[in-house]
């Protein structure tokens, strides 16, 4: 007898990542789900993010890494809800995992919580964690072909980052490419062009997370 046991287990993953969409999303709180390389910049994004944001009582961090806290340590400052996660060696979350971070999360005081994936460009995407937005994080330095060269991840995504764009007078980068590229993948992800360094271009990227946050906050039943 064959047992497909990766088709059971991947299965499991797309059920319990549907339970958690569904429980978020009655509980009106929005979660978004940041893919990029190692190194794009998530987690200054992230804390860049945290320096403008109100009510931060109301946002949770779930940080994905291989090992180590070190990106849970650097948004400690922010006094947000916080939950680390040791992949142990896996290149991606999944939503078991998340499962068991929310549990740990005191979930009615939230109304957003970001997840910073493992940095990789292919193994995140294709595990749902129960996301309401997926955000793919590139930058500058990566070069401009980083969407054609890994489309699936900018083809998935709710919104698109471009960081690091205080680089572009000293590394080689071609925008109309990059822009180009993105929007034939992706007819409908807004592209946010930012700095996470010195905060320029951030203002879009904030509204954009703002405006959902609030109109799943509205539409949650604890608000109602
Ligand atoms: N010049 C410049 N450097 C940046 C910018 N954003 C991030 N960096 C730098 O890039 C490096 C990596 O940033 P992180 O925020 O740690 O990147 P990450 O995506 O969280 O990395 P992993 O968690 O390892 O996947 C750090 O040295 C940051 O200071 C930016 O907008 N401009
Ligand atoms: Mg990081």
């Amino acid at each position: 007898m064959i047992i497909n046991v990766k088709q059971d287990v991947l299965e499991a993953y797309r059920k319990r990542a549907e339970e958690v969409r569904a429980e978020l999303e009655a509980r009106g709180v929005y979660m978004v789900n940041l893919i990029g390389s190692p190194g794009s910049g998530k987690t200054l994004l992230l804390e860049r993010s945290m320096e403008r944001m109100p009510k931060l009582e109301r946002i949770a961090v779930i940080e994905g890494d291989v090992e180590t806290q070190r990106d849970a340590e650097r948004l400690e400052r922010f006094g947000i809800q916080l939950v680390s996660v040791n992949t142990g060696g896996a290149c991606h979350l999944e939503a078991q995992s998340v499962a068991g971070a929310l549990e740990r999360l005191e979930l009615d005081a939230l109304e957003l919580i970001f997840i910073e994936n493992v940095g990789n460009l292919i193994c995140p995407v294709e595990f749902d964690l129960g996301e309401a937005a997926r955000v793919a994080v590139s930058s500058v330095p990566e070069g401009e072909d980083k969407p054609t060269k890994y489309p699936a991840l900018f083809r998935e995504a709710s919104a698109v980052v471009l960081n690091k764009v205080d680089l572009a007078p000293y590394v080689p980068f071609d925008p109309d490419y990059f822009r180009s590229e993105v929007r034939r993948l992706n007819g409908k992800a807004p592209l946010f062009e930012l700095s996470a360094s010195n905060g320029d271009g951030l203002d879009p990227w904030l509204a954009w997370i703002e405006e959902r946050r609030e109109r799943r906050r509205a539409a949650g039943p604890q608000n109602e």
